[in-house]
């Protein structure tokens, strides 16, 4: 038993995004990269000694080695003890629910999310704190300052550990328990949903196709879909995690997901259609013909809570990320309930879960969630609708048009310009910064700006503040333009434009959402200069 200590010197660059750390594999793979970040997370926490903590991953390629060094470091750093998920395996709300239930300190999740995986595409770490969620940023950037002043990383030369058998080894004094990678997260499930109803919907013939996109929700919904409730094999597509995600883009939406939207497109559709994320914490609803968007989704789960065992006392409140469409406000004000907006990323809602304030949480990027967890949960998401539709008898398409006879509809579309000019997309923030505060009044089409302004949040919890989240533009009417930069990409800088309008004429509520938003988009390039900057015509991705 030797622990060594390597010194070592700064990277550049180290500091988390909207959910952690993420760069191309290559980047990950220069000898110290890992380690000195990872060093980085333990020196934050000077109190880790003797501490559980839980690790694992979207099973991308990098994954087992990253965890036998993680795991080879923090014996080093007399972390007590390590449970890992088998073969390296934890989906993102499968590590939250993990550390939760066994009290651990934290957790580490390697992923990049919905980013595209393989020896050339992208690796991510993330830090993940006691109540199971993503640390919050006075902890990123305190990791961040670490990596800035690193000398030296501490490592163990034992190892590796055998990650697909169950079981606990050692290493040093530190014990490493390889665990099942679904049992936890599948007995909460069972807690908080219908299951005998959902197995009922299944045994009537009901049919539904799950794309795991190769990632790693795969084994999560073949054992709770397929197995637990029932489904015919062969529900789940799919379903066995790649290192390389089988070449695909892991990102559940109607672009990235195209077969699967191909397949309820059909003549033979079945009835009901999801797709999961990378690391399986997005989720996308379909039904035949008809893609949910995640805004609305959050609010119909608001709406209809209550059908479902585990929140049938009924919500709390709701949370939505600024972009993410105010469907959700007008389902949060019917029932009587708050409903925050808070800046992009799911480290905002934690304060709010752990405060008791908000039951759901959502986001307009395929995330939705509640507080069973400290993540967003892609099967969990699913799941709800299941259950939605056993207890309605209602199939995806009258589900969401009657919600939007009741509430109107509120026409939502993200359009992004990936790997762009850095610079320029700097640019043009700074300038619509600049200009933001000058609109309100100011007549744009058939549009009168209300306000605009910077999004600034203050945590109401903490007071914590978070400046600069995103432009945003809101019309007389309750129309939004919002304008940010992302935070999870790894090549230049890409813009996201986000366009709501709300229509609460149901005789108004089938126009093609591109077509309903049009004019907005108009407006927005036009005041940002899109074109121009970025010497693009149209958007990359149009979700
Ligand atoms: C994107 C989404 C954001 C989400 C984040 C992490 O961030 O817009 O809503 O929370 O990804 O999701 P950005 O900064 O690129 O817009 V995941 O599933 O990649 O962990
Ligand atoms: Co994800």
């Amino acid at each position: 038993m030797t622990i060594q200590t390597v010194n070592t010197v700064p990277f550049a660059g180290q500091r988390p995004g909207t959910s952690g750390l993420r760069k191309k594999v290559a980047e990950f793979q220069q000898p110290g990269y890992l380690e000195n970040f990872v060093q980085a997370i333990f020196d934050t926490f000077p109190d880790i000694a003797g501490q559980t903590l839980v690790v694992g991953g979207d099973g991308r390629y990098f994954n087992r080695e990253a965890i036998q060094t993680i795991l080879r470091m923090a014996a080093a750093n007399s972390v007590g003890r390590v449970l890992v998920g088998q073969g390296g395996i934890l989906s993102t709300p499968a590590l939250s629910c993990i550390v939760r239930k066994h009290g651990a300190f934290g957790g580490i999740v390697l992923s990049a999310s919905h980013n595209p995986g393989g020896p050339h595409g992208d690796f991510g770490i993330k830090y993940n704190i006691g109540n199971g969620g993503p640390a919050p940023e006075r902890i990123t950037e305190a990791i961040f300052t670490n990596t800035e002043h690193l000398t030296a990383w501490r490592i163990s030369d034992e190892g590796p550990v055998d990650l697909d058998r169950i079981g606990t080894s050692r290493i040093e004094g530190m014990e490493v328990a390889v665990v099942d990678a679904v049992a936890d997260y599948a007995e909460l499930m069972q807690q908080l949903f219908d299951f005998g109803a959902i197995r009922a919907l299944f045994a009537s013939g009901f049919r539904m196709c799950f794309d795991g996109m190769s990632a790693v929700s795969g084994p999560y919904a073949r054992t709770i879909i397929e197995g637990m409730l029932g489904a015919p094999a062969g529900t789940v597509i799919n379903g066995t995690p790649l290192e390389d995600f089988g070449g695909h883009h892991p990102d559940p939406n109607p672009f990235n997901a195209a077969e699967l939207i191909a397949l309820m497109d059909a003549p033979d559709a079945p009835d009901f259609g999801a797709a999961s994320d990378g690391d399986g914490d997005r989720n996308m609803i379909v039904g035949r013909g008809v893609a949910v968007t995640p805004s609305d989704s959050l609010a119909i789960i608001a709406a209809n809570a209550h059908v479902a065992p585990g929140y049938r006392a009924g919500i709390k409140g709701i949370a939505r990320s600024m972009p993410t469409s105010t469907a959700a406000d007008r389902v949060a004000q019917a029932l009587g309930v708050p409903c925050y907006e808070t800046p992009t990323g799911w480290k905002y809602f934690g304060n709010l879960m752990d405060a008791g304030l908000v039951t759901l949480c959502g986001e307009e990027s395929y995330g939705t969630g509640s507080d069973h967890i400290r993540e967003k949960d892609g099967v969990w998401a699913v799941l709800f609708w299941l259950n939605l539709i056993a207890a309605s008898g209602k199939p995806v398409d009258t589900i969401v048009r009657e919600h939007w006879a009741r509430f109107g509809r509120n026409y939502y579309s993200r359009h992004d310009y990936e790997a762009v000019d850095a610079l320029e997309a700097d640019a043009m923030m700074v300038q619509l910064r600049a200009g933001a505060g000058s609109l309100a009044g100011t007549r744009l089409g058939s549009y009168t700006v209300d306000y605009a302004d910077d999004f600034v949040y203050t945590d109401p919890v903490d007071q914590s503040l978070a400046q600069k989240q995103g432009i945003r533009i809101v019309m007389t009417d309750g129309s939004r333009i919002v304008l940010r930069l992302s935070g999870t990409g790894t090549e230049g800088a890409t813009i996201r434009l986000y366009l709501e309008r709300y229509e609460a004429d149901p005789s108004r509520h089938g126009i093609p959402t591109q077509e309903a938003l049009a004019e907005l988009a108009s407006i927005a390039g036009h005041l940002a200069g899109i074109g121009q900057r970025t010497g693009r015509d149209r958007p990359t991705v149009i979700t």
